[in-house]
This record gives C-alpha cells, sequence and structure tokens, in this order.
C-alpha cells in the first residue's frame, strides 16, 4: 500500500502538476498504446518534453522580464492595489485562505485531483457527456483549483463544514469547467490549426469561444451570411517602411520597445536601480532598447518549442483517443496556439489589450474605487495575444484589435469587482484572466445569492453548453476531432446545399 501511495505522489508531484511531463507521459502512452517501435516512441517522448520545455523557456522568459515592469508601475505610484496574475493570485488564497475561512491549502490540491478525475470521466463518457477535451496544463490547474477554492468556500458558507459535501460540489463544478470550456475551443482551435488536432485548456477558454462568435458575427462574414473579405493582419499590405511590420520579429520589437519604453520612461530610472534590476552606471536608453527586445526573443524561442513538441504529442494522442478515450484531443497550454495563424495577431491583440486594461484602471483610479487593479503580465499578455489571435482569424484586424481591446477593460473591472467582493483583493493579489473575470464571477455571485439553486443553476449552465453544440451540428461534431479533412468536406457540403 506504503509503495502504491509512493508511486501515485510521485506521479502527481512531478508529472500531473509539471506540464511538460504530464505531455511527456501522455506521448509515451500514446505511442506505446499504438504500439510503435520503441525507439520511436522514446524520440516522441524526448521531442514532446524538451519541446514543453522550451516552451516553458519561452513563456517564462517573457513572465519574468515583464512582470516587474508592470508591477512596478504599483509602487512607483505608491498604489495598494490588488495584481492581477496567477502567481500573485495562488500567493494570495495561500496567505489567506487559513486566516478567512480556517481551511489549509492543501485541499485546494485534493480538489485539483478530484476535479481531474471528473475531467476524465466525462470524456470517457462523452457519447453522452459531448466533451472531446482532457486538460493537460498542470500549473494552471493548480492555480485555478487555489482560486476555485476561494471563490466556492466564500460563496457557500453553509458548506464549509461539511467537507465532503464541499468537495463533491467544488470537483464536480470545476471538473465540468475544465471539460466544458476546453471543448468550447475545439472548433476555433481546429479552424486555426486547420486540424492539427488539439485544444486549448487555460484560462480563457470561455473567451477564446465568445471572440470567436463575435469576431464572426460583428466583423466576419457572420457564419457565411454576409458577404465580405475580411482582411487579416497577415494579408494587410503596408507601403514603404511600414512594410517591414509584416515581419513578426521585427513587429514585436519595435511595438515593444516604444509600448515598454514608455511605460519605463514613466516607472523612471530609479526604481530600475533600487531594484538592481540595472547597475547604478548603466545608461537607461540603452537598457529599455535592450530589455524591450527580449520580447522578441522569447516569442520566438516560444514558437520553436510549440513547432517541436505539437506534431508529437497530437499523433500520439491518437493511440489515447483510439483505445481509452474515444473523439478526444489533449487541451494544452494557450501559448501553443501561437504558432499558427498570424503570428502579428499575437503583438495586435496584447497591445489592445493593454490599452484597454490602462484605460479601465485610470477609470477605477478617477471614479475612486475601493479595489484598485494593477495589470499582470500574465492576463494581459496570455489571454489578449490568444483572443487577438482567433479574433483574427474570423473577423480580421479589426477584429483582432478590438476584442482584446475590451477584453482588457472587462479583465479589469470583472477583477476589481470579484477580488473586492470575495475579500481577495486585501492579500495583494487576484487569479485574473479572463474566464476568471467573467464566468467564475457569474458562478459565484449564483451560488452566494442562490445557494443549492444556484449550483444547480452552474451545473446546468456547464453540461448544456456541449449539448447545445453538438445539436447544431450532430454529424460534423465528433468529426472535427477524428477526422478533419473529412469535416471540412462535411461543412462545404452543408453550406451547398
Ligand atoms: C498562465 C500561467 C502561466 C502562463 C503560461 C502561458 O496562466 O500561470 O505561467 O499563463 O501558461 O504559456
Amino acid at each position: 500500500m506504503n509503495i502504491l501511495y509512493a508511486i501515485w505522489d510521485f506521479f502527481a508531484t512531478y508529472i500531473l502538476r509539471n506540464a511538460p511531463y504530464m505531455v511527456g507521459f501522455l506521448t509515451l502512452l500514446g505511442y506505446t498504446l499504438m504500439g510503435k517501435k520503441w525507439y520511436d516512441t522514446l524520440s516522441g517522448t524526448i521531442k514532446a518534453i524538451v519541446g514543453f520545455l522550451i516552451l516553458n523557456a519561452g513563456s517564462g522568459g517573457l513572465t519574468s522580464n515583464f512582470r516587474p515592469i508592470l508591477a512596478g508601475l504599483k509602487d512607483r505610484f505608491n498604489l495598494t492595489a490588488c495584481v492581477i496574475d496567477p502567481y500573485y493570485g495562488q500567493n494570495a488564497v495561500t496567505a489567506g485562505v487559513e486566516e478567512v475561512f480556517g481551511k489549509g491549502f492543501s485541499e485546494a490540491l485534493t480538489l485539483l485531483l478530484i476535479a481531474f478525475i471528473v475531467n476524465i470521466l466525462l470524456v470517457r463518457f462523452n457519447k453522452i457527456t459531448k466533451c472531446r477535451s482532457l486538460f493537460t496544463t498542470g500549473h494552471v490547474q493548480v492555480q485555478q483549483a487555489a482560486t476555485a477554492y476561494w471563490l466556492i468556500l466564500f460563496a457557500l458558507p453553509a458548506l464549509r463544514e461539511n467537507s465532503v459535501a464541499l468537495m463533491a460540489v467544488m470537483s464536480i463544478v470545476l471538473g465540468a469547467y475544465w471539460a466544458v470550456g476546453s471543448n468550447l475551443t475545439v472548433k476555433p482551435m481546429q479552424e486555426l490549426t486547420e486540424g492539427a488536432g488539439f485544444a486549448i485548456a487555460h484560462q480563457q477558454m470561455f473567451g477564446i469561444r465568445l471572440s470567436y462568435i463575435l469576431a464572426d458575427k460583428l466583423f466576419g462574414t457572420n457564419g457565411g451570411k454576409r458577404d465580405k473579405e475580411i482582411k487579416k493582419v497577415g494579408e494587410m499590405e503596408m507601403p514603404g517602411f511600414f512594410s517591414i511590420f509584416n515581419e513578426n520579429m521585427v513587429c514585436t520589437a519595435i511595438l515593444m520597445t516604444v509600448f515598454f519604453g514608455i511605460i519605463m520612461i514613466v516607472i523612471g530610472r530609479d526604481f530600475f536601480v533600487e531594484t538592481e534590476a540595472m547597475a547604478a552606471d548603466y545608461n537607461f536608453g540603452f537598457y529599455i532598447v535592450n530589455t524591450s527586445l527580449q520580447f522578441a526573443v522569447y516569442l520566438a524561442i516560444l514558437q520553436l518549442g510549440v513547432r517541436t513538441f505539437v506534431t508529437e504529442l497530437t499523433a500520439s494522442f491518437q493511440g489515447i483517443a483510439d483505445k481509452l478515450l474515444p473523439s478526444s484531443v489533449p487541451g494544452v497550454d494557450c501559448a501553443v496556439c501561437y504558432g499558427f495563424g498570424d503570428s502579428n495577431a499575437v503583438t495586435f491583440g496584447f497591445l489592445a489589450g493593454l490599452t484597454g486594461q490602462i484605460i479601465a484602471i485610470i477609470t477605477l483610479i478617477i471614479i475612486g474605487s475601493p479595489v484598485i487593479i494593477i495589470c499582470g503580465f500574465v492576463p494581459v499578455f496570455f489571454d489578449n495575444a490568444t483572443l487577438g489571435l482567433v479574433a483574427n482569424e474570423k473577423g480580421g484586424v479589426k477584429a483582432c484589435l478590438v476584442i482584446p481591446f475590451l477584453s482588457g477593460l472587462i479583465q479589469v473591472f470583472g477583477a476589481a469587482f470579484i477580488a473586492g467582493f470575495v475579500g481577495m483583493a486585501q492579500y495583494g493579489g487576484y487569479l485574473g484572466m479572463f474566464d476568471w473575470d467573467t464566468v467564475w464571477p457569474l458562478f459565484t455571485v449564483l451560488m452566494h445569492y442562490l445557494g443549492y439553486a444556484g449550483i444547480a443553476i452552474v451545473v446546468v449552465i456547464l453540461f448544456a453548453l456541449p449539448q447545445i453544440e453538438y445539436r447544431m451540428d450532430p454529424e460534423g461534431y465528433f468529426m472535427i476531432t477524428e477526422d478533419y479533412d473529412a469535416y471540412v468536406e462535411h461543412v462545404a457540403k452543408k453550406k451547398s446545399a
């Protein structure tokens, strides 16, 4: 028994919550189930793990370089503010949950494991549930389990004393959110990647579907009903000097130098010297340029990582889909889709989102909001870049700018509301990613004011979404994950009929 526990503990700590190794494990399992030669399996597994580690080096580099700059705004203006950032959010839960609810953080990790099992079961029985995607992003699951733990403890005081009932409610709601949310991204991702075979398992899954729908309705062809030519970011023809913006690396480098240059000048040289980010005798202008250029560097690394592992993961997942989880795809980090579509849409989406966030923050300050939000790099970049990329595909340049801009506003206002409402703001941080500024506040309010009826409404909404999507196209619904080429033909046939 002890040995079994030790194995499980090792698996949970080093694999399940550790995305590169979880993806490696799935690749190993998938290829083994397919009966691949051992050396092909080994090579695929190594590429999956190393590719994901490269992706992490890229996204980690972006985060560690640019997070302190945005957080510096807070110190510069002496704000007592709540930073929206997954890591600050997780720290706030660890720091406050015992004090506020008398409960330890370790239960949040039990929640993660049970919710993950709920996700697996919902996909296993997808003939009934219609859920087609499995979460594989462990670090995000830890952050979400922590935040959901707080939100639900706050919303349902009656359940605080009953650990079993509490855990049951939490894991059904969270597990269903994982299965249903990532399922919502299947169609947008299959279209964006032309059938690469993955979904997104991250923190803006409802946002992705919303962006996909709005971009099409407001800026696109409205499902083919409107005769309209869509100009995507990559198709913009720019004359003369502006043509250099067509190249992703150049575009990112120039725009980031301008944007971060302004922010860094506002924060001021002293801040960077005091925080020992820069030596006292270093040239500030050069520091700004060099720091800003790192953005293009890490973005390029991130995209290399994606190219390295995506084919291995999705090819091997076929084995899992055939033998264990029929018609399913792996749900992966949102950064994975940055290897597809127009890469400049990533940069545009981010900048539009940042503009929205800054305007929203200034508004909060002007109206004297009790909770002031500071943009964290992770929500402002990873959410809005993803929403921009999806919007661009369906609605072109305008959608790619307008939707992330609106998202930036929503992120700040939504986070200010929920972090104040549930008392997380005073611990200095909130998760703050798109779904957690929109969908989860809604769930929390429903559960808080309606109690058991609220839980029922939330569960019904979640379980109904895949059913509705299925009924809109029963024939194509599983085809899109099983055989994308056949799906494309099926859609063309439906259109001409
Ligand atoms: C998150 C989070 C990160 C990033 C990363 C993006 O939500 O916690 O570290 O986004 O997953 O690639």
